[in-house]
């Protein structure tokens, strides 16, 4: 079976962007990969945090990710830090990853720019990014679209290795959903939602209540052109509610579209609400039966299974690069 691998950081509330890009995506390949999918906490570490904080938000997300369907049955689930050799083969990538490279990488600029502190960490995200994926070999990572840039260079990463010191890594291909792979703010339409952003009302997140839900959609930024319609340039906040409520129902954005065409924004909002509240309610309702127990247990076992995995190829790395063990 083929191999995936996907990681989300332990940074706050995971939001409907992390589930529709990606979460829902990770439930729905279990069936036909060997899936792993990890709590990248040493990524969460490139900006500011409260060490105390960082055990809730790593069990919360797990939590989440267990409550939406990741079946520990059938996939690993562990936090980053428990499996080492993602450092130790960071540290090998990042000494033939060029400078220019990484320079060009936008994640850093944007996350400077938006006043996170400038840190090696916090530049180096990329290389730990490709060690997380290509420690298991992966074939296929499914991930939103703003991580696009980054599995490019995880690819050109493992080509460069491959190149150097034989073929030891496939080269993964990135998964990216044909919609909602780009749910954007809804306070700025034309900004990607993130769990970063101070704006509470820009984002609606997994576990909020209806009554949350429905406030946060009736607030969204849209235009005031009254006709619904899909048009990322002059409607980029109706597009993105389309977008939403496609991702719900399963119903393409076009024929959303038409649906709605006259039938006034706060018709078509209440819709939309209703389509996320009905998604939401059974993974806020099964995140409440889990303890925090059930997935401690969870990421043992699953970090435990992961260092074995890990273990064979880094014998294999060292070998390769000179750094055969005595
Ligand atoms: N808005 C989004 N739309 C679709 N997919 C998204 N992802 C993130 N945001 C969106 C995907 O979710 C997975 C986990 O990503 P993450 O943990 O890096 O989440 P984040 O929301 O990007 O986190 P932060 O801490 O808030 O970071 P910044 O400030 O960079 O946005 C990934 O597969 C990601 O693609």
């Amino acid at each position: 079976m083929n191999r995936i691998f996907s990681g989300v950081q332990p940074t706050g509330n995971p939001h409907i962007g992390n589930y529709l890009g990606a979460f829902r995506n990770w439930v729905a390949l279990q069936d036909s990969y060997d899936a792993i999918y990890c709590i990248v906490d040493l990524h969460a570490m490139t900006i500011d945090y409260d060490p105390a904080d960082l055990e809730k938000t790593r069990i919360d997300a797990a939590k989440i990710l267990l409550a939406a369907g990741v079946d520990p049955d059938r996939s690993l689930l562990y936090t980053q830090s428990q499996v080492p050799a993602h450092a130790e083969l960071a540290w090998i990538l990042g000494t033939m990853t060029p400078m220019g490279v990484l320079n060009r990488m936008t994640q850093y600029k944007d996350k400077t720019e938006a006043g996170h502190a400038s840190n090696l960490g916090l530049y180096a995200y990329p290389v730990l990014m490709a060690a997380d994926i290509l420690l298991y070999r992966a074939n296929l990572v499914p991930v939103g679209d703003d991580q696009r840039q980054h599995l490019e260079m995880t690819r050109d990463l493992a080509e460069r290795f491959n190149n150097r010191f034989g073929d030891i890594f496939p080269i993964p291909d990135a998964y990216i959903p044909e919609t909602s792979a780009r749910v954007m703010s809804l306070q700025d339409p034309t900004a990607k939602m993130s769990k970063s952003d101070v704006n509470v009302k820009a984002s609606i997140s997994i576990l909020d209540d209806p009554d949350v839900v429905r406030k946060r959609i009736k607030s969204a930024v849209t235009d005031s052109d009254p006709i619904v319609r899909y048009d990322t340039d002059d409607k980029p906040g109706i597009s993105n509610l389309l977008e939403i409520m496609g991702a719900c129902t399963g119903r393409s954005v076009e024929d959303l579209a038409d649906e709605y065409a006259d039938s006034g924004y706060g018709v078509f909002k209440e819709a939309v609400a209703e389509a996320l509240v009905e998604e939401l309610t059974p993974i806020r309702e099964a995140y409440k039966s889990l303890s925090n127990g059930d997935v401690r247990q969870v990421l043992h076992t699953s970090g435990e299974k992961g260092r074995d995995l890990a273990a064979p190829l880094m014998r294999e790395v060292r070998k390769a690069v000179g750094l055969k063990g005595y």
